[in-house]
Formats: C-alpha cells, sequence, structure tokens
C-alpha cells in the first residue's frame, strides 16, 4: 500500500542514504524531504533523485512550527523519520544552543505536527551516544535498550531529551512512536568534519592526521545502508513505544581506523599527530542489537573490511561533491577548531 513519509534532516548523511534506499525499494511511496540546508546539508547530495516523481524537496526549519504544519496540511503523511538535527559533538562543545534549539524544540515541533494532523508512526533517529560510555577495560559491556541515559557533551544530552521527550509524547498523548540509537555510522555523503572522510581527504591531501588524544577510543562502525535498512524494518514492523538499538558488533578503536586509511591510499602512517583531547571525550561505544535482531530480524550485512573499502573508493570517485565543501565555509572551521589542538 502506497505512503507518504516525511524524512527531515534528508539532505545529510544518512537521512539521504535513507531517501534513496526507499525510493528505490518502495516505487509507490512518496518521499518528501524537509531539511534547512544548514551547514551539513546539501542539495547537490540529493541530484539523482530531485526529478524523481515520488519525491519533493521542502526548505524548512524543523523549529518553524507554521512551516511544520503548512507542510503537514498539504501532504498529511503516514509516517515521518525525524533525522534532523545537529550531529557533531565537536561543534557542540564550541556552541550547544543550537543543538538545544534543533534537537529538542525542533523534536517538539515535529510531533506537535503530528499529534495534530494525526500519524501512523513518528520515528526519531537518536544515537548510541545516549547511554554515554563504557570502560575500555570491560569488553564484556555493551549497551542495551535498558541501560541508564548517561549523557557527556551536549549533543548526547540534546538527543537524550529529546529521547525522553518522544517517549513522554507516547505515554501522554498516545503518540504512536518508536526511537532507534545506533551506533556510529559510515558510508558515502559523510560531512568530511567527521572522523572516517576527514582522514580520508586530508590523507588524499598529505595533511597532518589528527587524532584526538591517545587514539585508544573505541567506536561502533556500522555501514549506512545498514542503519536505514533496520529503520525501513521498524517503521513497518517495530513495535509503537519502544526504542531498538542498532550496531553491527563492529568495535575498533580510532587510531586502527586512521591506521587502515592510511594503508588503503598508500599513504605513511607518519601523517598522523596526536592532538589535544575531546573535552568530555567517551571511551568506548558497543551495541548490544540483541533486540532488533529477534524481534525484527535484522542484522548488519555489510563486513567492515569492504564497508571502508567501497567507502574510500566513493570518496575517490565523488571528490567534487567534498571539495567543494572543504574549500568554502569549512576551511574557516577546520582552522578554528584544529590550529591549536
Ligand atoms: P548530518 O549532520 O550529516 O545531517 C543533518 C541534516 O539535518 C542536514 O541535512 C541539515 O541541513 C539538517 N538540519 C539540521 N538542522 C535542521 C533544522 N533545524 N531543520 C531542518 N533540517 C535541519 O547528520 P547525520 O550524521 O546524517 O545524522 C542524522 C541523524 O542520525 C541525527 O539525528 C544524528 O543524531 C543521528 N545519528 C547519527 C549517527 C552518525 O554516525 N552520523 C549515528 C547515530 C545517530
Ligand atoms: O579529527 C578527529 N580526530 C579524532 O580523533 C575527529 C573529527 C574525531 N576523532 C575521534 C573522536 C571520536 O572518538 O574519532 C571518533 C569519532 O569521532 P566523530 O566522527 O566526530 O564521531 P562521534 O563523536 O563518535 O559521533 C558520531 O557517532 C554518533 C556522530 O557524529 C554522531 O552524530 C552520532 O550520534
Amino acid at each position: 500500500m502506497s505512503k507518504t513519509i516525511i524524512v527531515t534532516g534528508g539532505a545529510g548523511f544518512i537521512g539521504s542514504n535513507f531517501l534513496f534506499h526507499m525510493l528505490k525499494k518502495y516505487p509507490d511511496y512518496r518521499m518528501i524531504c524537509l531539511d534547512k540546508l544548514t551547514y551539513a546539508g546539501n542539495l547537490s547530495t540529493l541530484k539523482t533523485i530531485m526529478d524523481h516523481p515520488n519525491f519533493r524537496f521542502v526548505k524548512a526549519d524543523i523549529c518553524d512550527r507554521e512551516a511544520v504544519f503548512v507542510l503537514f496540511e498539504e501532504e498529511h503523511p503516514d509516517i515521518v523519520v525525524n533525522f534532523a538535527a545537529e550531529s557533531h559533538v565537536d561543534r557542540s562543545i564550541e556552541n550547544p544552543g543550537v543543538f538545544l534549539e534543533t534537537n529538542i524544540m525542533g523534536t517538539q515541533v515535529m510531533m506537535d505536527a503530528c499529534r495534530k494532523y494525526g500519524i501512523e508512526r513518528y520515528h526519531q533517529v537518536s544515537t548510541d551516544e545516549v547511554y554515554g560510555d563504557l570502560p575500555l577495560d570491560r569488553p564484556d559491556l555493551f549497551f542495551t535498550e535498558e541501560t541508564p541515559i548517561h549523557t557527556s557533551s551536549p549533543y548526547s544530552a540534546s538527543k537524550a531529551s529529546a529521547d525522553l521527550l518522544v517517549l513522554a509524547y507516547h505515554r501522554t498523548f498516545g503518540l504512536p512512536v518508536t526511537i532507534s540509537r545506533c551506533s556510529n555510522n559510515y558510508g558515502p555523503y559523510h560531512f568530511p568534519e567527521k572522523l572516517i572522510p576527514l582522514m580520508i581527504a586530508n590523507a588524499l591531501a598529505d595533511k597532518p592526521l589528527p587524532v584526538y588524544g591517545t587514539g585508544e577510543n573505541v567506536r561502533d562502525w556500522l555501514y549506512v545502508e545498514d542503519h536505514c535498512k533496520a529503520i525501513d524494518l521498524i517503521i513497518h514492523n517495530g513495535r509503537v513505544g519502544e526504542v531498538y538499538n542498532i550496531g553491527g558488533h563492529n568495535e575498533m578503536a580510532n587510531i586502527d581506523i586512521v591506521k587502515i586509511i592510511c594503508k588503503e591510499l598508500g599513504k605513511p602512517e607518519s601523517l598522523i599527530t596526536y592532538v589535544g583531547d575531546r573535552k568530555g571525550h567517551d571511551l568506548r561505544y558497543a551495541i548490544d542489537p540483541t533486540k532488533i535482531h529477534n524481534e525484527l530480524g535484522w542484522l548488519p550485512e555489510t563486513m567492515f573490511k569492504d564497508g571502508i573499502k567501497k567507502t574510500i573508493q566513493w570518496y575517490l570517485d565523488n571528490k567534487e561533491w567534498w571539495q567543494e565543501i572543504i574549500s568554502g565555509e569549512y576551511q574557516n572551521y577546520y582552522e578554528k577548531m584544529y590550529a591549536n589542538r
């Protein structure tokens, strides 16, 4: 049966990959992207679907109640998937305000529109960072959906606040919600401020590879397409009111990731430069994905050794996309964040 789905933040990394996945898999669905086009949103990312008959792009801020309500009035969506967020931890340390605005208040506006116009499902795209971190010397510990919320950065605190609000709207107003908390994604269209694309771009330019602290911090990496498939399953078959963790048991220390990138690109490890640590730097993330596997049959399909090769190849084949980004306003950001680290 045909559905209309509003995807917020669809001009960003994961949202765009989700739009590609859905338009391909469901030829009769109408997909609407609502995006403010902040520094992280890029219309060129969507150029292959811009003229798709089942796709509509709307430039708007999720905090703009009037614009959001007008869109609901026009489209009467069956499902909303809220990806829109300020997503970079380092930026949240510099300037927390906009994180609270978009990530919390924007979520409220989207859910108020769902309440007013009625909805089959509101899905909140959250993160494993809401659980805080795990110690490096306890590889037996993982985040489950029952792990207490215990945030470290303004970013993760804003995402956790939104999660609590989503669950409150379910309990108080009966809004049919689901939440997913995924581990670190990687793949095409990842904004070059994040670890993997930043290291690829710097290595290709023979620039220093800035590793925070000791490089021993561990992240649990998932290929973006696997995340998109998990959300697809949750919005169709997930139980209302539930939280689902998403992750592929692929923990890696940052330094090992950077070394793999050097090796794949034939660049010397002497480019690696240890720089000042991130404030409040989470040590280790590790997801237990048992619930989504048992309930919805989800399993990751792309192994890291293949996914990282595909990703590096994508950055080699799509230099225009990221070189345009790093040659613009991003340069000021890079200098400010990395000059005195
Ligand atoms: P991104 O920064 O690449 O993209 C964010 C998008 O949201 C951009 O297109 C931006 O223009 C848009 N946006 C920002 N503020 C907006 C606003 N006020 N109104 C409308 N649009 C706005 O982010 P991403 O990495 O694709 O992350 C998407 C979601 O997934 C976020 O909610 C993030 O918290 C979550 N998440 C990300 C990861 C990861 O590894 N990247 C992992 C788990 C969860
Ligand atoms: O230059 C760098 N050097 C470095 O050592 C950068 C940008 C990062 N790092 C480290 C910090 C982290 O330990 O690499 C690790 C990954 O950093 P990011 O790519 O900034 O990701 P992270 O902070 O783990 O958060 C990501 O995953 C969870 C996303 O950006 C979030 O949106 C998501 O919720």
